[in-house]
């Protein structure tokens, strides 16, 4: 099985801008980029799915080159539905750097700025350089175009493509780059690069593009009650992304081990085996979290994010450090006390009751829990005696409601 053919296999083929391009993956050797825009301060794991190709392609023998648009992110790649709000230069650089230490981390491959060469290029250059290259009905016709000509869309937006398009260029002529790799959504900005490269240079370059991730229904994977799974372990740590994978769709999770792990034909085949036979074991899902958060976030964390998980599941709390607790419990209600506040007041506070009445009756029942250990005590005062590491004390009511108390 050639890269192609492993590629396809995982689904990771959409368009391709030529059929040569099967031979060319397979005989390895092109220098390729893929490029992200820094609109935001952290890649996500549709960043991830994305990116991951670089590391495919690499070794099989490709070299890349991963490139973070500090221009293109001061214009905005037209999505949709809608125009983009500017984001400041200050907002651009910031994120910028972000992202240029995350993927040199993360990957390991040079990374490149369009900002370097786009800069400079005066707007008389650009029109008589560039812009005589592109007819205006071949650029409405883009299908992101055409979609917002109803709505509307700026002519900052409109130009976008001509800016990636120029980064292929400029990419194909100093660093011989002859392949780019993206989502799906990039096939418009891609290709005008391609047209750019033949008429401009008279070369061929080619392009392909990869599904984009998606649960059954169709929608965006990749989030969580709305918020994004990021890749800065301050964001989104080590647990919420097991939980986000453990809880990953049964009838999705082979798919998502294809596009997200490095694991071989036959130990996904395997794991399809198990998710069919003994699907309550969620093999494949442990698979999938342990691969990914271990590539993110290394090993350590993994253990860490399973050891929390466990514990949780087992409402074995007292065996966590204070760390994990933060980190297990970083989406629950929380209240902050000072020195003491009574049981009563306190699970009243974080809306485990809704009344004193009802707080002690739900303590008298048994049916209320402090760091595990069942509390029956309508006296019971909270202070940092009890609080593991003097600094948390998770309570629990009934069988799945939390909520933690923090001392200052
Ligand atoms: C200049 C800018 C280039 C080449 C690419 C770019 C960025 C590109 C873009 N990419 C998306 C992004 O920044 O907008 N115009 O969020 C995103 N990408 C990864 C995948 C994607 C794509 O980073 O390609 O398809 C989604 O996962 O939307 O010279």
């Amino acid at each position: 099985m050639g890269i192609y053919e492993e590629l396809e296999w995982r689904g990771l083929i959409k368009d391709v801008s030529d059929p040569s391009i099967r031979e060319k993956l397979n005989a390895g050797g092109m220098t390729f980029y893929i490029g992200t825009d820094p609109t935001g301060d952290s890649l996500h794991i549709g960043h991830f799915s994305s990116f991951l190709i670089c590391k495919r392609l690499a070794e099989a023998g490709h070299h890349p080159i991963l490139l973070v648009g500090g221009a293109t992110g001061l214009i905005g790649d037209p999505k949709p539905d809608s125009e983009r709000p500017m984001i400041t230069r200050e907002e651009v650089e910031h994120n910028f750097n972000c992202l240029k230490t995350q993927a040199e981390k993360l990957f390991g491959f040079e990374v490149v700025n369009n900002y370097d060469w786009s800069k400079d290029i005066n707007f008389i250059d650009f029109l008589r350089d560039y812009g005589k290259f592109f007819n205006i009905s071949y650029m409405i016709n883009k299908d992101i175009v055409k979609r917002r000509l109803e709505q509307g869309i700026t002519y900052t937006e409109f130009s976008y493509m001509l800016m990636q398009a120029m980064d292929f260029y400029w990419l194909n002529e100093h660093k011989n780059v002859t392949l780019q790799v993206a989502g799906q959504d990039q096939w418009g900005n891609m290709t005008a690069g391609i047209e750019l490269i033949r008429r401009k240079a008279g070369r061929e370059a080619y392009a392909f593009t990869m599904p984009l991730l998606t649960k059954s229904d169709g929608s965006k994977f990749g989030k969580t009650n709305g918020k994004a799974i990021w890749l800065d372990i301050n964001k989104t740590n080590a647990y919420e992304m097991y939980q986000f994978f453990i809880n990953a769709e049964d009838s999705k999770v082979i798919d998502y081990l294809k596009f997200l792990t490095f694991l071989s034909k036959e130990e996904i085949e395997e794991l399809e085996r198990k998710n069919h036979e003994a699907p309550h074991l969620r093999e494949a899902h442990q698979a999938l979290a342990r691969e990914v958060i271990t590539f993110v976030h290394g090993y350590e964390a993994y253990e860490e994010a399973l050891k929390i998980s466990r514990a949780l599941f087992n409402g074995d709390i007292k065996s966590l450090n204070a760390k994990e607790i933060e980190m297990g419990f970083n989406d629950l209600p929380c209240i902050m006390v000072d020195s003491e506040k009574s049981l009563v007041d306190a699970l009243i506070e974080t809306e485990l009751a809704k009344s004193k009445r009802e707080a002690r009756e739900f303590i008298t029942n048994g049916a209320v829990s402090l760091n595990g250990e069942k509390c029956q005590d309508v006296e019971m005062k909270l202070n940092n005696d009890l609080a593991i590491e003097g600094k948390f004390i998770v309570m629990r009511r009934g069988k799945k409601l939390y909520a933690l108390v923090k001392f200052q």
